[in-house]
């Protein structure tokens, strides 16, 4: 769909794939890869042909002589920010600025008006863990490794990373999982309620394009007023502001709010008598 340097955005039938394509360090994120993140969810948001988004790390491939056990336990959804980066007041961009923009990604995976599955092939570590928690859908591949890092390299995320996982997993598993520090496999990641479904890695991009057709077999409106209002009960006022904007666009999609506009251009009174009141 669009050229990048550190990510990849693809499409098919409906379902944009955007994979965080530096394998080499576990597909940990710079400050480019959340710039490029932003813009390929922008993208993603404006195409009304596209239903559902994956999230996902590109893969190494396996190489001469690499048993397929190690091959696996190399694969990477995303390790987080990138330590190379990581400087004071943020992780250092090309220009020297100090930037936390994931947390911006995080906003925009929640905001976006449609369905939004993580598809963990790996590591899902530090940053790359709480992407994966403020998707809506987390599919992970058996291979799949969880875990928080950030009090053991001078980091955290008490954000989403924190408050929004306790809601998933509970509040005792939260604190353990931050102040642990401790990987866990993708199988007990299912057990704590933060995966929806395991699958061997080799069916994984199936069984998420499998998922993404069933809820494009649904009403994408209803989709969209469900994700609002489950994230309005968590977010406070930001939250009730996004459901009450996409209830405003569905009031200007009746007769009854364009009889309004039309009254004030035609300088006469609305009729409101002609709309039903249904109890
Ligand atoms: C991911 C993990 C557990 C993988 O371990 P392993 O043993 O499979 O791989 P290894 O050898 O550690 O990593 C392979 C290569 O990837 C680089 C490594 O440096 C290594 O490079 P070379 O030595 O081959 O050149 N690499 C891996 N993760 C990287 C990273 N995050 N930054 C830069 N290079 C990375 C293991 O690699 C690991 O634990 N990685 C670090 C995870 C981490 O601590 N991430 C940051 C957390 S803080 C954060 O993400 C954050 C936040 O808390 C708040 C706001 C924003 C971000």
């Amino acid at each position: 769909m669009h050229e990048f340097k550190e990510i990849l955005l693809e499409e098919y039938d409906g379902i944009a794939k955007i994979s965080i394509n530096r394998p080499q360090y576990r597909n940990a994120f710079t400050p480019l890869t959340t710039a490029e993140l932003s813009q390929a969810f922008t993208i993603v948001r404006e195409a009304q042909h596209i239903r559902v988004a994956l999230l996902t790390g590109a893969q190494t491939p396996r190489k001469e002589g690499q048993s397929e056990e190690e091959w696996l336990r190399t694969q990477a959804f995303c390790s987080g920010g990138d330590m190379h980066c990581k400087g004071r007041g943020g992780y250092i961009d090309q220009d020297g600025t100090p930037r936390l923009s994931v947390l911006d990604v995080q906003m925009q995976i929640r905001r976006l008006p449609k369905p939004v599955i993580a598809m963990v092939n790996g590591f899902a570590i530090g940053g790359g863990h709480v992407l994966h928690v403020v998707c809506d859908l987390t599919i992970a591949a058996e291979n799949a490794k969880f875990g928080q890092t950030g009090p053991k390299v001078g980091s955290f995320d008490a954000g989403f990373g924190s408050s929004y996982l306790a809601r998933i997993v509970g509040q005792k598993k939260a604190r353990e999982i931050w102040f642990m520090c401790r990987q866990y496999t993708a199988a007990e990641a299912e057990r704590m309620g933060m995966v929806n479904k395991v699958v061997p890695l080799k069916d994984l991009e199936q069984e998420c394009v499998d998922w993404a057709h069933r809820m494009m077999e649904l009403s994408p409106l209803a989709l969209r007023m469900i994700k609002m209002g489950l994230n309005a009960e968590l977010d406070g006022q930001a939250g009730i502001q996004e459901l009450a904007g996409d209830c405003t666009a569905l009031y200007y999609m009746l007769d009854e709010a364009q009889e309004g506009g039309r009254a004030f251009l035609e300088k006469r009174k609305p009729d409101w008598g002609k709309f039903p009141l249904v109890p």
